[in-house]
C-alpha cells in the first residue's frame, strides 16, 4: 500500500517521537497473555445467532478502476470454500467486557500503555499530553492511556457505546477473545465471501452504487479528510454494529465503521499463484490482512470501503478504526 495513501490505520512500529523524552513503549505481554486464557475460562462455542454460509466457488478481488493493483486487489479468481459460520456484527464493547471480566486479559493497548487515536477526537486537555504522532499520516496520535474501554483517551469512556464496535484491539487481543469464545478469525477468503453477500463482483456489499437513491448505506468519511468531517451518514467515529442495512447474507457493516482482522499474513502478490481452494494466506508475514475500511475512509483518500479492498497492520497494533468479526468451523 502507499504510504501516502494509507488513511486507513498506523502500525505501533511507526509513531515518531516528537520529543526526545517520549517514553518508550513496554514490551508487549499480550502473546504469553493469550496463551494465558485457559480452558476453563473458555466458553462452548455456540453458533446461535451466527450465520452459516455453504460456501462454494465465487470470484475474489477485483479489476476495478477505483481498486489499488498494489495492494494485491486482483487478479479476479475463483476461489473455493468450504462450509462455515461468521457473526453478523463484529464483537461490540459489551462482549468484549464480558471477554474481560471472565479472563482478567490485558490488551496489547494497556501493555503497551497507549494506541493511536486520531486526532480531532483527542481533547484539548489530553492532546496537550500528546508527544508522538505518525509521520506519514500525522492524525493518528499516539495517546497515552488509550484503549478499548478510553477510546479517546484517559477522559473518555465506552459508557454510550456499549452496542458499538470494540476497537483498540490487537489481532493478538481478537485472537485471545476467539480462544475463550471457541470461535476464530475468518480467513480473507471467507470474509470477502461472506462481506459481498452473495452478490457477484459488485463494488459494495449491496451493489455497484455508493448510495442508491442517495441513502448512506455505510459509515464513511464524508467531507474533507482529514480536516473536516460532515458526518451526514449519521456517524464521525464508529457506529452501532447494527446501524444499517445488513448484506444479503446478513452481515452488517463489513463496509466502513471499522475495519476487521482476518487471519492471513498479508502479502501483495502471494494469492496470485497461490492454492485457491479454501486460502489461508502466506505461511509466514509481518502484517495480517484487515478488510472492510473504516469510518475515517474516503473517496478522495484512501477508497478502501470497496469489498474487493485490502489493507494490513502489525498484529501488535491497535488504532481506534480496527475491530474484529468472528467466524466458527462447521461441525
Ligand atoms: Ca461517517
Ligand atoms: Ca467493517
Ligand atoms: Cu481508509
Amino acid at each position: 500500500m502507499e504510504a501516502n495513501k494509507s488513511c486507513c490505520s498506523a502500525s505501533r512500529d511507526s509513531a515518531t517521537q516528537v520529543h526526545s523524552d517520549a517514553p518508550t513503549p513496554v514490551q508487549s505481554q499480550s502473546q504469553a497473555q493469550a496463551q494465558a486464557v485457559e480452558s476453563n475460562d473458555r466458553q462452548v462455542s455456540d453458533k446461535s445467532g451466527m450465520i452459516y454460509l455453504e460456501g462454494g466457488t465465487f470470484l475474489m478481488g477485483t479489476d476495478d478502476q477505483e481498486g489499488f493493483p498494489a495492494d494485491g486487489e486482483g487478479p479476479v479468481r475463483e476461489v473455493t470454500i468450504k462450509p462455515f459460520y461468521i457473526d453478523p456484527c463484529t464483537v461490540t464493547n459489551a462482549e468484549f467486557k464480558q471477554f474481560i471480566d471472565q479472563t482478567g486479559y490485558r490488551t496489547e493497548a494497556e501493555s503497551f500503555g497507549w494506541s493511536f487515536v486520531f486526532h480531532l477526537f483527542v481533547s484539548e486537555a489530553t492532546a496537550q499530553k500528546v508527544k508522538s504522532a505518525v509521520q506519514q499520516t500525522p492524525w493518528w496520535w499516539v495517546v497515552e492511556g488509550a484503549d478499548w474501554q478510553h477510546p479517546e483517551g484517559p477522559d473518555s469512556n465506552v459508557e454510550d457505546r456499549w452496542d458499538h464496535p470494540v476497537i483498540h484491539v490487537s489481532y493478538q487481543d481478537a485472537l485471545a477473545y476467539c480462544k475463550w469464545s471457541g470461535k476464530r478469525l475468518p480467513t480473507e477468503a471467507e470474509w470477502e465471501y461472506a462481506a459481498r453477500g452473495g452478490l457477484v463482483q459488485k463494488r459494495y456489499p449491496w451493489g455497484d452504487e455508493l448510495k442508491p437513491g442517495g441513502q448512506h448505506r455505510c459509515n464513511i468519511w464524508q467531507g474533507k479528510f482529514p480536516i473536516k468531517n460532515n458526518a451526514s451518514d449519521g456517524y464521525a467515529g464508529t457506529a452501532p454494529v447494527r446501524a444499517f442495512e445488513p448484506n444479503g447474507y446478513g452481515l452488517y457493516n463489513v463496509s466502513g465503521n471499522v475495519w476487521e482482522w482476518c487471519s492471513d499474513w498479508f502479502s501483495p502478490d502471494y494469492h496470485v499463484k497461490a492454492k485457491r481452494v479454501n486460502p489461508a494466506g502466506p505461511p509466514s508475514g509481518q502484517a495480517r490482512v484487515m478488510r472492510g475500511g473504516s469510518y475515517l475512509c474516503h473517496k478522495s483518500y484512501c477508497n478502501r470501503y470497496r469489498v474487493a479492498a485490502r489493507s494490513k497492520n502489525t498484529p501488535d497494533s491497535s488504532t481506534g478504526n480496527i475491530g474484529f468479526r468472528c467466524a466458527s468451523d462447521v461441525e
